[in-house]
């Protein structure tokens, strides 16, 4: 085993919050090196290459703001840009900023240990390699643990077995086969038109139905390239400021102030955008008062029995189990239009469930279905699990997974008593996926190389949250999210689809201009709620 011990910071990941960290930190003066699982940059896009794959937030909004010539050189094709269309622009940040002479790819983290002696993290790697740095930046993503999908008998089955979270390269073509997709959420609903194009039999086994909207994604015009970008200053600091990371404008009405043909003139609108962040918010009370939640529900209940034509599979389309947009709400291309196809057919788990996969296929309690291919769309262990499956030992030897079995608590979900040095971008009870994540992770990878550097200029060594600024900001996301209608809803937001997690709303629900003016406060506050401490020796160089 050899010790690499250089950096002044260690990233781990390589997806947008750890390149952007190292362009940073470098252009800051500092030096850092990533430590990447995959073969090549781009996070969730790297991963999650399954055909259909697409971002649900516009392009011209999913994109980095901190380089203005980077947005201006870029020109997006799609209004809602493709997972291939992601990756090149990946790529293209990777070579235009030369980030991959810092970063080492196929390098799986195992472990985080903190030496509080010497003031290190040190990071394993599955290949039994060590980095040490005073810093560590966990810039894992918020939903890149796929959940295991709690299927007995997978291990049996002789066909094939692909999971949307783990796709591999150029498998398009279904010809000649059955298949059966397990889950019906955003990869689900993205994956299931496009496998229905060309299988021959597709089952989709559906154990929660979705809220969905059409997406109405086309190619962009020349024109509205050129307003983006030449209004891009404007577009991103509304963004910055706004609830949800979007600069959506807000009507101001409760879904009440209206009689009920407005109020659905009003829904039918936003529904023709396409737009699932603007229909969540069509209202003010939509997200806080069940009544004003039951008219969007009612709604959108109404478009899926227009757009399926068997009535009694809109019926089990048709979400009945928890308030709209409390799971992610979706956008599709034709989903609901797919099982109007003779080849596809929506089996209801909620009536027959799977009892376990066999050689053959797939055996519910009265049914068995013989397929060829089973694709696994079953989500993630979100925000926490990334964490969780490195073994992160902070002060005393606390493991972080072992800190939050009961509870899942940080301060700002940017970082967590016990661990000094070690940051989360996007962490727990941050905005993170309930944004438009890439507003999200610019200002948390601004507030944490700032923080290194003043840390750094005042010769602090160590930086660490109070346990009361965790358990008061912990207590405050619980609080906001208490007052809204997420709770009511067993989502992955939630923790609730993995078995044992804590069951408490993960993201941060208070608003993304809200809560970056607290962190930015708090920063310049000189970090209130943070004990800094400084050593003989200095931390970075
Ligand atoms: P999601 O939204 O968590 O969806 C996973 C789906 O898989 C959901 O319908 C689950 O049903 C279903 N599921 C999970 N395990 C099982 C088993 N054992 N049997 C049957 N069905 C199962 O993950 P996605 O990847 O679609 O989307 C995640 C986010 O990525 C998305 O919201 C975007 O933000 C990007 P359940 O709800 O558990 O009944």
């Amino acid at each position: 085993m050899t010790t690499i011990k250089q950096p002044d910071v260690l990233i781990v990941g390589a997806g947008w919050a750890g390149m952007y960290a190292l362009h940073r930190l470098r252009r800051l003066g500092y030096t850092a090196l990533i430590l990447e699982a995959g073969s090549d940059v781009g996070g969730t896009w790297y991963w999650n290459r399954y055909p259909g794959a697409r971002c649900d937030i516009e392009s011209t909004h999913y994109s980095y703001s901190f380089d203005e010539d980077l947005q201006q050189e870029w020109t997006w094709t799609e209004r809602y840009p493709s997972q291939l269309e992601l990756l090149a622009y990946a790529h293209h940040v990777a070579e235009r900023f030369d980030l991959r002479k810092d970063i080492h790819f196929d390098t799986q983290v195992t472990n985080a240990d903190w030496d509080p002696t010497n003031e290190y993290w040190t990071l394993a790697t599955q290949d039994g390699e060590n980095y040490s740095a005073p810093f560590c930046i966990m810039a894992t993503g918020p939903l890149s643990a796929p959940k295991s999908p709690e299927i007995s008998g997978l291990d049996s089955f002789s066909g094939s077995v692909l999971n949307t979270s783990n796709w591999p390269e150029d498998v398009s073509d279904f010809s000649k086969q059955r298949v059966a997709v397990i889950g019906t959420g955003s990869s689900g609903i993205q994956v299931i038109p496009e496998i229905a194009k060309t299988a021959e039999q597709l089952y989709v086994l559906q154990r929660t139905a979705s809220y969905s909207l059409p997406a109405h994604n086309r190619p962009l015009k020349s024109d509205e390239i050129a307003t983006a970008k030449e209004q891009y200053p404007e577009l991103r600091n509304a963004a910055r400021e706004s609830f949800d990371g979007l600069a959506i404008p807000n009507r101001g009405l409760s879904a009440f102030d209206v009689v009920e043909e407005e109020r659905d003139e009003i829904y039918q609108e936003v529904y023709a955008k396409g737009a699932p962040f603007e229909f969540q918010g069509t209202f003010t009370d939509q997200m806080t008062d069940i009544a004003a939640n039951q008219t969007a529900a009612e709604f959108v209940a109404g478009k899926i029995e227009q757009r399926v034509d068997d009535p009694a599979t809109a019926e089990a389309l048709t979400p009945s189990t928890y308030p709209i947009a409390t799971r992610r709400l979706c956008i599709d291309t034709d989903y609901y239009e797919t099982f109007n196809r003779s080849n596809v057919k929506l089996i209801d788990l909620l009536s027959d469930p799977i009892d376990r996969v066999t050689e053959a296929g797939i055996k519910t309690e009265d049914h068995q279905y013989d397929v060829d291919t089973i694709v696994l769309a079953t989500g993630f262990d979100a925000i926490t699990g990334a964490l969780n499956r490195i073994e992160i030992r902070g002060n005393n030897g606390q493991l972080l997974r072992d800190k939050w079995r009961d509870h899942i608590s940080s301060y700002l979900g940017l970082m967590v008593n016990g661990f000094p040095n070690m940051f989360t971008v996007t962490g727990p009870l941050s905005p993170s996926v309930l944004s438009n994540m890439m507003v999200s992770l610019e200002h948390h990878v601004e507030w944490i190389t700032d923080c290194i550097d003043y840390l750094s200029r005042k010769q602090v060594t160590t930086i660490e949250p109070t346990i009361e600024a965790e358990l008061d900001w912990s207590k405050h996301a619980n609080d906001v999210a208490e007052g809204t209608l997420f709770p009511q809803s067993d989502s992955w937001y939630m923790g609730a689809n993995v078995e044992g997690k804590s069951r408490q709303m993960l993201p941060y629900v208070g608003g993304v201009g809200h809560y970056r003016q607290i962190t930015n406060k708090i920063a310049a506050a000189g970090y209130r709620g943070f004990e800094l401490h400084s050593s003989a020796q200095s931390a970075v160089r």
